[in-house]
């Protein structure tokens, strides 16, 4: 999109761009109202110890709180003791040097983000099977290409508007569309099949498939020999899952994973995405795995115009994760664990590999350890509201009431500021120049309209000035004329001076260092210059070299992997974390609609978002409702074993009898995640938000 200020303000202006050619959601035409909404936080504000109230401060003195109270919680429990909390709305900038601050200038391993609730399950299963985790290893014009593509756990009609014009173009050229969710979405209303699953039984689904497909005879055994290995022991897997069992346990009849598995293995062109409605479970690694081993039997991945592909949620929730803000990673979308990634990284940062230190724990691990004996005392948010956006919030929010010192970044008061000591005012989109990563892995410029309004500063700006006041701090004799022994530091400029440069608050400076860091990692950026990007529309890592050619499709002669192949991993069905039972008969599953974002920060805040979607709602059958005596738009209360929370009933003869749905983007009363579990896989760390066991009432 592109802006224009006058006289009455900044609006927002579709753009002609190859992904959304022109198209915006609502959420974009009415983003520009954030910019000078009168609820935006334009001075830092600084908790009271004696009132206990939050009051406006000079950014002196919330900064010199925030040191302080970094340094007396290190001094008296280690550097672990303090940890930062990303978001992968942040630009790549801001990521990286997130990542980087909390490496060297905090020199904790405590650092995570909100992506670990969003694309982490994905991101492990493509690591295992094809080597590197981008979104789209293709670009998004070619699902309007495809003959047949399936949606899983995807509705990209509220939360990607702009796609669906290729899904409508896919149509139209005699495509065929088959979605999988347990709900008639408005996706789910646009396509040829829709198969209506249990929530979490996903992965038995896709069993089932791969067992048809072998049946009949539609594996490409040429591909699965050239291009793979490991099929064997997938292929004696999914002998165990006939259609008949699967349907017994989904509940889809087997005649459409029938007809789904012969568009699929007989179709041309042919292309399976997974979303969240997939992977936000105990189990969402492996269930993405076995759609990926079903694409792999296809012969799918690699094939022009076809693919296997996980549609990437946040503003820049790819770039998010590649550059350093995940617990077990550096920036290039390299290991912290792998001794040659801690050379290069260190090299760039002009500090030893020793020095770095090792992998942190995954984003609810982290939470739920805040404030707790061995667990971090102080925590640094930026770009998240973990108050409502956690599973199992009310115990979330318990552990950051334990905190020594909770500081948080937001351009508003979001519920998780509202808990903090110190809150900082940051810059928004329209305020900074950076870039973003989207879905297929184009690298993308955000350049910015104006400047902050007084007394906002940049994310970049606060993490400089951090790291000036903390390295002051460590050395408090420092003065000008002290020499400094390193290298790096030959002049005797004061620690701030070096660790400021270390953190330059200039975008492009960020730009130039996350290039280098990057440069012969998975995700390199090293060829990709701003000039590059407006040129080309954008540039699709990896891009080594800036005359060299950028990557829009991946795969197309080898894998990522050692020996080049994409690896087949077995894996099989198993229940929920939590089943349901007498006193909490129902399934609970949760995800988003058209005109809220997330935790709602932004978008309970626009006026016209906020009339088309004002409040929480509990969608259910009307069977279940009369069952349970109750009407349309009756005040409702779901109970689980961890908490309620209630909301008006709206019924909908589109969702299974069995299950009951919630947007997760309320607050108070209305937090569907006061109720949603708090298991997580064991490979990715994402958290179950897709299932748990509730009871519904009349409230
Ligand atoms: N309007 C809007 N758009 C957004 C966002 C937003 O908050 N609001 N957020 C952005 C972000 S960060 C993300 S990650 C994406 C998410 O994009 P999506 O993944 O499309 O969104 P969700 O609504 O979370 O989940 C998709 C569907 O999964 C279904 N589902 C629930 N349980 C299951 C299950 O067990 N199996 C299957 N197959 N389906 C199930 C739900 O009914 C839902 O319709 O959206 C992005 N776009
Ligand atoms: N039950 C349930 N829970 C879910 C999900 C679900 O499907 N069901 N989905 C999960 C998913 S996929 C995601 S991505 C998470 C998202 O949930 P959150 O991580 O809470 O994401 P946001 O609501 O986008 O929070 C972003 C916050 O940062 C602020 N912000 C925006 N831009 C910036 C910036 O540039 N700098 C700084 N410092 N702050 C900024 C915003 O005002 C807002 O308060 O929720 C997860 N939680
Ligand atoms: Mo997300």
């Amino acid at each position: 999109m592109t802006l224009r200020a006058d006289d009455a303000g900044v609006t927002v202006h579709p753009r002609q761009f190859p992904t959304n050619r022109g198209g915006l959601c609502q959420k974009g035409w009415t983003a520009a109202e954030l910019l000078d909404h009168p609820e935006r936080l334009t001075t830092p504000l600084v908790r009271d110890a004696a009132t206990g109230e939050l009051h406006p401060a000079s950014w002196d003195t919330a900064l010199d709180r925030v040191v302080a109270g970094i340094r007396a919680v290190q001094d008296h429990a280690g550097r672990d003791a303090v940890a930062v909390f990303g978001g992968g709305g942040l630009t790549n900038e801001k990521a990286y040097a997130l990542g980087k601050f909390a490496r060297i200038g905090l020199r904790t391993r405590h650092i995570d983000y909100n992506g670990r609730f969003c694309m982490s399950s994905a991101a492990a299963a493509g690591m295992r099977a094809f080597g590197i985790d981008r979104g789209l290893p293709f670009p998004l014009a070619d699902l309007g290409r495809a003959d047949t593509l399936l949606l899983v756990g995807a509705n990209p009609a509220e939360t990607m508007p702009p796609l669906v014009r290729w899904l409508t173009e896919q149509r139209r050229d005699g495509g065929k569309l088959i979605v999988i969710d347990p709900r008639v979405t408005a996706t789910a209303r646009q396509a040829d099949l829709h198969l209506q699953p249990l929530p979490g039984t996903d992965l038995a689904v896709a069993n089932a498939l791969l067992h048809i497909a072998l049946t009949e005879g539609w594996v490409d055994r040429a591909y699965v020999a050239d291009r793979t290995s490991g099929f064997d022991a997938v292929r004696r897997g999914v002998a165990a899952w006939w259609p008949a069992r699967a349907e017994q346990l989904s509940g889809v009849p087997v005649a459409d994973l029938e007809a789904t598995a012969r568009a699929l293995g007989t179709g041309g062109r042919v292309i399976i995405l997974t979303a969240r409605g997939a992977e936000q479970h105990a189990k969402g690694v492996d269930t993405v795995t076995a759609y990926v081993n079903l694409a792999l039997a296809l012969g799918l991945p690699g094939r022009d115009g076809s693919g296997y592909g996980c549609l990437t949620g946040q503003g820049n929730g790819q770039g998010g994760r590649e550059h350093g803000q995940k617990a077990d990673q550096l920036p290039g979308y390299r290991r912290i664990d792998d001794p040659a990634a801690r050379e290069h990284v260190a090299g760039v940062w002009g500090v030893s590999a020793d020095e770095l230190p090792g992998p942190g724990v995954p984003a609810y691990k982290l939470l739920d350890s805040l404030g707790t004996p061995g667990g971090p005392r102080a925590l640094l948010v930026f770009g998240s509201n973990p108050v409502v956006s956690a599973p199992r919030a009310a115990r979330i929010e318990g552990r950051l009431r334990d905190l020594d010192l909770l500081v948080v970044a937001d351009l508003l008061l979001s519920e998780t500021a509202a808990l903090a000591d110190v809150v900082l005012p940051t810059a928004q989109w329209a305020e900074e120049d950076g870039t973003m990563t989207n879905l297929e892995g184009r690298v993308l410029r955000r350049r910015a309209l104006r400047p902050p309004p007084p007394g906002v500063r940049t994310d970049l700006a606060i993490i400089s000035d951090l790291a000036a006041r903390l390295a002051d701090a460590e050395s408090p004799n420092a003065t000008p004329t002290d020499a400094d022994p390193t290298d790096a530091n030959p002049t005797g400029v004061r620690p701030a001076a070096v660790a400021a440069a270390r953190f330059p608050a200039d975008p492009a400076a960020v730009f130039a260092e996350l290039r280098r860091a990057s440069a012969g990692g998975a995700a390199d950026y090293a060829g990709i210059s701003w000039d590059r990007i407006d040129a080309d529309d954008g540039v699709y890592w990896p891009c080594p070299t800036e005359d060299g050619p950028d990557t829009p499709r991946l795969f197309a002669d080898r894998f990522a992997t050692p020996d080049g192949r994409a690896r087949f991993h077995p894996v099989d069905h198993r229940p929920a974390a939590e089943e349901v039972c007498a006193t909490y008969p129902l399934h609970f599953t949760t995800g988003r609609v058209l005109a809220q974002y997330q935790s709602g920060t932004q978008t309970r805040r626009v006026a016209a978002l906020r009339r088309a979607a004002p409040e929480a709602f509990v969608e259910l059958h009307p069977d279940l409702a009369s069952r349970l005596g109750i009407d349309d738009g009756d005040p409702v209360r779901v109970t689980s074993r961890r908490g309620e929370f209630s909301a008006p009933a709206r019924l909908s003869a589109g969702i299974r009898p069995d299950t009951v749905f919630a947007p997760f983007h309320y607050a108070g009363a209305g937090r569907a995640n006061s109720v949603t579990n708090d298991a997580v896989d064991p490979i990715s760390g994402m958290p179950e938000f897709k299932i748990c066991a509730v009871r519904v009432e009349k409230a």
